[in-house]
């Protein structure tokens, strides 16, 4: 299959994620959902600059307003586009992971590049399966980064390296993939979702020295019931958590360390027993 800049059916999205791991989404956000995240962010970054961590390669983030905004964000996180993508490439076991905002400003675009990387940390070092040659999309874990404003060619970018999600290093994909080794850089329009198996090597380009515009992006990463957690530390409200709703409660039931100690703390209903909440300090 030849690899294409982007995908608009659900036959393209899932054949092209299935053969580079990742796809390229256009307008997956709509005009008024770019609205209502833009004036979240500007919101957030002037009234409340405490809760954005200090520039990681020169984003700030934001990882606090699922539990600020439950009802609101559980509607990106389980977003009515990507949502059922993201339950066939992770074979109907989606587990909420991780959900976060990045902004990088002018200012900081051309010193905001990172190195190539996977997302898989923790779990990987410990022997988990990093990807599953069972999933016939490969993928323990799914990401979709969404850019909230344009990303044009002088912006930060982020950068796909085409099927490498088997390979124990970058030189040894560089190595065995031989001619079709790419680095790809996805630029697009505010409202493009890329959807990408969080194994496969990619990275951040930082921006040329003229970019005039920054980069703003919302983040989600999804496990799988059959994978571990993430993180050590993402957290979710108790609205989401522990919700009425069966699926909603078992979505968010990927609990990390971090968010047992979170609900033995601030919930009004006690954890459940299943949780081991005897071992967190
Ligand atoms: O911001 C980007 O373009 C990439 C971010 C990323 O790969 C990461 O945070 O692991
Ligand atoms: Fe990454």
């Amino acid at each position: 299959m030849k690899r294409t800049e982007t995908q608009t059916t659900r036959e393209e999205i899932l054949a092209h994620y299935q053969a580079f791991g990742y796809a390229v989404i256009p307008d997956a956000l709509s005009a008024e959902e770019l609205d209502e995240l833009n004036r979240l962010v500007d919101r957030e970054l002037a009234a409340d600059p405490g809760s954005w961590h200090k520039p990681i390669e020169g984003a700030v983030g934001n990882g606090s307003l699922l539990l600020k905004y439950p009802r609101e964000m559980d509607r990106f996180v389980r977003h009515r586009k990507l949502f059922p993508l993201i339950q066939e490439v992770l074979r109907g076991e989606a587990r909420f992971a991780q959900f976060d905002f990045r902004d990088i400003t002018v200012e900081r675009a051309s010193g905001s590049a990172m190195g190539f990387h996977r997302d898989i940390s923790w779990y990987g070092t410990v022997g988990g399966k990093i990807w599953d040659p069972e999933n016939p999309y490969k993928s323990t874990y799914a990401c979709v980064i969404y850019y909230l404003k344009d990303v044009h060619d002088c912006c930060p970018a982020f950068c796909m390296v085409p099927n490498s999600h088997e390979y124990g290093t970058l030189d040894e994909a560089k190595e065995k993939l031989g001619a079709a080794y790419e680095e790809v850089p996805i630029r697009g329009k505010a409202g493009t979702a890329i959807l990408y198996n969080i194994t496969t090597y990619h990275t951040r380009k930082g921006g040329k020295p003229e970019c005039a515009h920054g980069r703003r992006t919302m983040h989600n990463y999804h496990s799988r019931e059959s994978s571990a957690p993430l993180t050590n530390w993402a957290t979710v409200p108790e609205e989401l958590a522990l919700s009425a709703d069966k699926d909603t409660r078992l979505f968010y039931s990927q609990w990390t360390p971090n968010q047992i100690k979170y609900a033995r703390d601030h919930y009004k209903q006690p954890v459940p027993s299943y949780y081991p909440v005897k071992s967190i300090k």
